[in-house]
């Protein structure tokens, strides 16, 4: 039988496959008539076909996939969907036009050209779509499909991932547009190979980010979470354990991550480098090869030859006995490196971005994090198919996720006053654990709850949290079913054609 990864993205000419058949099934149909309905009105032809692409939350692995190592999401309801019609050869101008159902997108519109650059300097809703187009077209090349003359192309786009919420809509967004694309060409490919194709993609948007959103989108199961491997994209079902339930809450901050990348998101993936460099040096590397070294699951090997000295090749330790605890500076680690940063990076304007906003450099700190999370991810999946009673797997796992909003927090420092503030709330009220989920920053913490106090920590969180921002008039008390909500594990990408 072929592996799910090696199947390509199911086509449907029904709902049901996707949305069931209860009260979603009739939300998506509505979703769906609208978008007929505002397509018409807005283009003057129908669709030619749909694609969906799902969110997700990361139940734990957080900030470490674009160093190589393994991380365990699931995909939630909420999706983005893509309707989509190849202009007519004889219509005028030939043009990328991508509108949205909702009005707070206006229309965009780019050159159906798959060689245009992503404005980074003037950041636009659309731009996701052209990640999409120019991931469609380098693919298509690559594999010897003969893409021909570029032609325009109508976009009407329907997206219910809560944006800068760390519940990936960016990828949704991403993977639905490349898929609709490819529907739309009539041409369709394995799950795994979208998967990376979306994943290198979305960079175009100027994020380093690892390939875990698109992966997860692309392959999800309903009923299963999913350990991601990469290098390369694999996906392994993780049947989670009965009674427990994952509950996603919104901290209200939001965190825009291509906005802030230079002193956020990208700089970790930075910092990470550089702690990658200097323990490979240290590690018995020649300078001239280490500062090739791209992340530190490529250092881990090294750790062997340290274990002989030290009698464990656990890369914690490494970071412990090699990395020091305060700052570096850029000139501490060019000496180590024997190598100027810029000239290291010099091919990345994204890094070089990075290294003008970045005053010093946290080491010990990343790696540390990096290498400790990428065993709890392990030990959840153990966890989950040990032989512990239900139980005992729900208050395990709950103390890894405990564990890995501790390490982001404090080492990584990717968490916020709000995250901080959900995450405690969540433990002050039964949950077994509590994390912030997605690249940080703001956005949402996930909390693994017994399915049995359900309602009451939902209505705790109400309380406890949204009760004041409601009075502050920062949200609407009738939109607090988008702010916090139970989630399943939910299906992946499909093209739809009626
Ligand atoms: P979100 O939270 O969706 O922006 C980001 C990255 C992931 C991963 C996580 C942190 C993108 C598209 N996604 O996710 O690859 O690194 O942060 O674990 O940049
Ligand atoms: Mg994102």
């Amino acid at each position: 039988m072929a592996k799910h990864e090696d199947l390509p993205i199911p086509v449907f000419s029904s709902l049901e496959p996707v949305y069931g058949d209860g009260s979603q099934l009739e939300e998506a149909q509505l979703r769906f008539q609208n978008l007929k309905s505002k397509f018409l009105e807005v283009f003057h032809h129908p669709p030619d076909v749909f694609a969906r692409s799902p969110g997700r939350v990361n139940l734990i692995g957080e900030h470490i996939d674009y160093e190589g190592y393994s991380v365990l999401p699931m995909a939630i309801r909420q999706d983005t969907i893509v309707a989509i019609r190849r202009q007519d050869k004889g219509e005028a101008e030939k043009v990328l036009r991508i509108a949205n159902v909702n009005d707070k997108y206006t229309m965009c519109t780019y050159p159906a050209d798959p060689e245009q650059e992503v404005n980074l300097k003037d950041h636009k809703w659309g731009h996701y779509f052209i990640c999409g187009y120019k991931g469609y077209y380098e693919y298509a090349k690559s594999k010897g499909v003969d893409v021909g003359l570029p032609v325009g192309l109508d976009v009407l786009v329907d997206g219910t991932v809560p944006t800068g919420s760390g519940l990936s809509s960016s990828a949704a967004f991403v993977c639905s547009s490349t898929i609709a694309i490819m529907a739309a060409f009539d041409v369709n490919f394995p799950k795994k190979e979208i998967a990376q194709l979306t994943c290198e993609c979305e960079r175009h948007i100027g994020t380093q980010s690892g390939g875990m959103d698109q992966a997860i989108s692309v392959m999800a199961k309903s009923g299963f979470a999913e350990l991601i491997d990469f290098n390369p994209i694999r996906a392994t079902d993780v049947q989670l354990p009965a009674g427990g339930t994952f509950i996603i809450a919104h901290s209200l901050a939001e965190s825009q991550k291509a906005v802030t990348a230079a002193t956020n998101y990208n700089n970790r993936v930075v910092e990470c480098r550089l702690a990658a460099i200097v323990l490979a040096i240290k590690l018995g590397m020649k300078p001239q090869e280490a500062i090739n070294v791209k992340t530190l699951s490529d250092v881990e090997g090294l750790c062997v030859s340290f274990a002989s000295n030290h009698g464990s090749s656990d890369p914690v330790l490494a970071v412990k006995e090699f990395l020091k605890e305060e700052t570096y500076t850029a000139e501490e680690v060019e000496i180590v490196a024997g190598e100027k940063l810029p000239s290291i990076f010099g091919n990345s304007p994204t890094s070089l971005d990075v290294l003008k906003a970045a005053k010093h450099f946290k080491l010990h700190q990343r790696a540390s994090h990096v290498y400790s999370e990428a065993k709890r991810v392990h030990a959840f999946k153990d966890t989950v198919a040990s032989d512990l009673s239900e139980e005992d797997k729900l208050k395990k796992l709950g103390g890894l996720m405990n564990e890995s909003h501790y390490s982001c927090s404090v080492l990584y420092e990717c968490s916020c006053p709000e995250l901080e503030e959900l995450v405690k709330i969540c433990g002050d009220h039964g949950a077994l654990g509590a994390r912030l989920t997605g690249a940080g920053w703001g956005g949402c913490a996930v909390a693994l709850v017994k399915e049995n106090i359900v309602p009451q920590f939902i209505l705790n969180l109400k309380e406890g949290f949204y009760q004041s921002r409601i009075e502050k008039g920062i949200i609407n008390k009738n939109d607090l079913g988008l702010y916090v909500f139970a989630s399943k594990p939910s299906s992946g990408a499909a093209i739809f054609k009626f």
